[in-house]
């Protein structure tokens, strides 16, 4: 049997451990902004505003320019590239006004999908090749994990034998080389919600899948207390006619991770994949609140479930700002009670947050 070599010492696993429990910490969870030129395009044609740099930044400068409580909600932010060399109005770099609250930067390392040839139009993930210098680079930027995403979908062909391999693979290659330049990796292989698939369907494909990364990541070396797992919740497809309460959608995805997740992994940071703002919170508070045993942080790493209602509210324009951000920071204060299981619904929810933010094979 041969071992890791070069093998990360103590003192780079201390510091990747670190990272991670501080990402992580109690109450917090993720803001995933690393929306690409052209997702960003799609986010803001909603509301009618062009897709411009300044725009996507100044949007961008909302969020990160929160009052500083906000770090008792947000442990990490994952920026697209561009972001991460923009500035905010003052000519203060984004990496600096978030890594002054406290919070993690991090970054996009994936360059999305394409096509895997022998399959019924399933994909691989590009990016490897000079990811070692990039993650170097980012590094010295001052990030200090990425974020890797691979996807899966349910139809009756799939997702193949192959495809789970190829990409189980792809993301433990991406967590070893990420981990040897200092980053921790956000491992996040997605489910899509997409098909009409019953819950027991997806609860299904899900352990695979879950199992497969977890023995790539072992066979890569990964050390897994210095990662953070990016899953999908355990949901119905979103055209299925069966409707099933967080409750059970809690019980299906703890039992799922149960099943195939060590326990060395620090934090479990979900996805939100279309659901609606609310929904991604009741979901996350019904995991907190269920009585199986949970040795990770279970929280979130929501992009539309924490922007959709500050997006609503800014609308493009500046004498928004202030709106914008409460609607923001109301919505990760929310995440944080619920990665806590305290979570208790008022009655009445803002038309934004209830909305379905679903998009058929969504792509970052
Ligand atoms: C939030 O940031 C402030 C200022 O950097 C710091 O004093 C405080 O400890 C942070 N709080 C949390 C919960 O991280
Ligand atoms: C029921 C349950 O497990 N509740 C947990 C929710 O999360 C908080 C903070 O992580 C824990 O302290 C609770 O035990």
């Amino acid at each position: 049997m041969t071992h890791q070599f070069p093998a990360l010492s103590p003192e780079q696993k201390k510091a990747l451990s670190d990272i991670a429990q501080r990402i992580v910490a109690s109450g917090k969870g993720i803001l995933a902004a690393d929306e690409s030129v052209g997702t960003m395009g799609n986010r803001l044609q909603r509301i009618n505003v062009e897709n411009t740099e300044e725009n996507r930044r100044a949007f961008r400068e909302i969020l990160f320019s929160s009052d500083t409580s906000i770090n008792q909600s947000i442990g990490g932010v994952i920026l697209f590239h561009e972001t991460l060399y923009q500035k905010d109005s003052s000519g203060k770099p984004f990496p600096a006004i978030i890594k002054e609250k406290g919070i993690v930067v991090g970054i996009k390392l994936d360059k999305g999908t394409s096509p895997l040839a022998g399959t019924n139009g399933e994909t691989t993930i590009e990016g490897l090749d000079g990811l070692s210098e990039r993650c170097a680079q980012y590094k010295k930027d001052g990030v200090d994990f990425g974020k890797w995403r691979a996807v899966l979908k349910i139809t009756s062909t799939t997702p193949s034998q192959l495809a789970i391999q190829e990409n189980a693979n792809t993301l433990a290659r991406y967590a070893s080389i990420c981990q040897q330049n200092g980053l921790v990796p956000i491992v996040e292989p997605e489910v899509l919600p997409d098909g009409d698939h019953d819950l027991q369907r997806c609860q299904y494909v899900t352990e695979k899948v879950l199992a497969a990364v977890y023995k790539a990541l072992n066979d890569h070396h990964v050390y897994l207390e210095g990662t953070l797992l990016k899953p999908n919740m355990v949901t119905a497809g979103h055209a299925c006619t069966k409707k099933y309460t967080p409750q059970d959608v809690a019980a299906a995805t703890v039992t799922t991770l149960l099943r195939t997740v060590p326990a060395a992994v620090p934090g479990i940071c979900f996805l939100s994949g279309g659901q609606s703002e609310e929904e991604a919170s009741l979901n996350l508070n019904a995991m907190n609140q269920s009585s199986l045993p949970k040795p990770w942080k279970l929280t979130f790493s929501y992009g539309r479930a924490l922007q959709a209602s500050a997006l609503a509210a800014w609308l493009g324009k500046s004498e928004n700002k202030k709106a914008a951000q409460e609607a923001f920071r109301k919505r990760a204060q929310i995440n944080s009670l619920a990665c806590r299981g305290q979570y208790v619904v008022s009655g009445k929810t803002d038309a934004a947050a209830t909305q379905s933010l679903f998009t058929a094979s969504y792509t970052y």
